[in-house]
């Protein structure tokens, strides 16, 4: 992304700002692992929507003045060639400043001294931090300590929380955003097809996994954009499994939910096909409900509906599909059948943060995923794709990656037999 576009996320945010406000953004900490080692360093999203910048201990402090006007400085690690002789290179301030769009650059040796100058000074009643938490008991996360810490000695400055806020504006994908989650869409069906060629009886999960990782891996050192599901037969009931450890027999179904990810813009893509490269009549059927449930959803969601219809509609119209082919008997036992909802939005995350209740408007993204688990069969898949709403319906993202009994079975034929 280009320096404008992180320069336009940073207005915006600032112009929903109270006058007279401090906003202190971090990148975010590294957390050890053990002795030298320390677990992967992953950005604070949030951060990374405003800034740009992929890189641990960054703060972005801003200040807004009675006038509306706004200055910001961005502290970044001061060099240090020791360690920089150990963990590489870190970013320099040209760097800093060409990425993000910022001027004024410093470093973060001086950065509690300049907040406190700016705190003590009378002019600001706000403070704007990050204090987004999932569950009260998450842990504290470089935002949660610096407020614990600071709050005592101001105690006139107000916490306000600037997650409500970037949440809010990360809702509605701009279209430089949709054209990198494009390019990720791509990525994410070469994985899913390299999956389904190399298919076969007696593949393990973990070998299906290597598949995916190395067709991701002639795109990028980054990987996939979260933790793959992939599983095959009875695994497939576990709904977020990670064990990798199973085997595809012959007649098994494989289920896979994953995403590539462009330019910090993520996918989210499930597809359920028979290892063996044939539909059974069972498998067939139960596919077929979910992909005409799935094509319903394409053709009737568009702009003012409210979001939480979608997985109403997704378990109404599948319940009635299962009914017709004799798999329910009553439509309100869906919920033996469907475990689980599907419509979260996808972008900096694999599940968008956002601000409920939602209107679905234009430039939003979400995942349709309709998922069918039938225990007796020993049948269990799910099918999802990513909805971009345009101004009159939506677009499915993921239809390039194959989606109907013919295409996953064509792209099959291609593979091992
Ligand atoms: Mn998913």
């Amino acid at each position: 992304m280009k320096k404008e576009y992180f320069a336009g996320n940073r207005k915006r945010m600032y112009e929903q700002m109270k006058e007279h406000s401090l906003l202190v953004l971090f990148s975010g900490l590294e957390f050890r692992k053990t002795q030298d080692e320390y677990y992967p360093f992953y950005t604070e999203r949030n951060f990374l929507y405003l800034v740009g910048i992929d890189a641990k201990q960054a703060v972005l402090l801003a200040r807004k003045d009675g006038e509306g006007d706004v200055k910001e400085c961005l502290y970044i690690l001061p060099p240090d060639l020791l360690k920089e002789r150990w963990t590489g290179e870190r970013i320099k301030d040209r760097q800093a400043a060409e990425i993000s769009g910022i001027n004024e650059i410093a470093y973060t040796d001086t950065f509690e001294k300049d907040f406190r100058t700016f705190a003590a000074s009378g002019n600001y009643h706000y403070l704007y931090l990050d204090l987004y938490k999932e569950e009260a008991s998450d842990q504290d996360r470089a935002s949660h300590f610096f407020w614990k810490r600071e709050s005592t000695e101001y105690p006139y400055l107000r916490a306000e929380d600037a997650d409500v806020i970037v949440r809010r504006l990360r809702t509605i994908k701009q279209p430089c955003e949709i054209e990198a989650m494009k390019e990720a869409e791509k990525i994410t069906r070469d994985g899913i097809v390299a999956m389904m060629k190399a298919s076969r009886p007696g593949m393990y999960e973990y070998q299906y996994k290597a598949e995916f990782d190395y067709a991701l891996g002639q795109y990028g050192p980054q990987g996939p954009a979260f933790p793959s599901i992939i599983s095959a037969g009875r695994n497939n009931f576990c709904i977020h499994y990670y064990e990798y450890k199973g085997i595809a027999n012959d007649g098994d179904m494989v289920l896979n939910d994953v995403g590539a990810w462009y330019d910090n813009l993520m996918n989210d893509v499930s597809r359920g096909w028979p290892c063996n490269g044939k539909y059974n009549v069972r498998q067939k059927l139960l596919y077929e409900c979910a992909l005409q449930t799935s094509d319903h959803m394409f053709a009737m969601i568009k702009p003012g509906m409210e979001m939480e219809q979608v997985d109403k509609e997704v378990r109404r119209f599948n319940a009635r599909l299962l009914k017709e082919a004799g798999v329910l008997k009553n439509e309100e036992e869906i919920g033996t059948y469907m475990w689980h909802g599907g419509a979260h939005h996808v972008g900096y995350d694999v599940h968008d943060a956002v601000v409920r209740p939602e209107i679905i408007a234009p430039g939003m993204v979400f995942c349709v995923d309709v998922g069918i688990y039938h225990e007796e069969w020993g049948i269990g898949f799910r099918l999802e794709d990513n909805c971009l709403v345009t101004e009159n319906g939506c677009e499915n993202l993921s239809a390039i990656t194959p989606r109907t009994i013919q295409e996953i079975e064509d792209t099959m034929q291609k593979g091992y037999k």
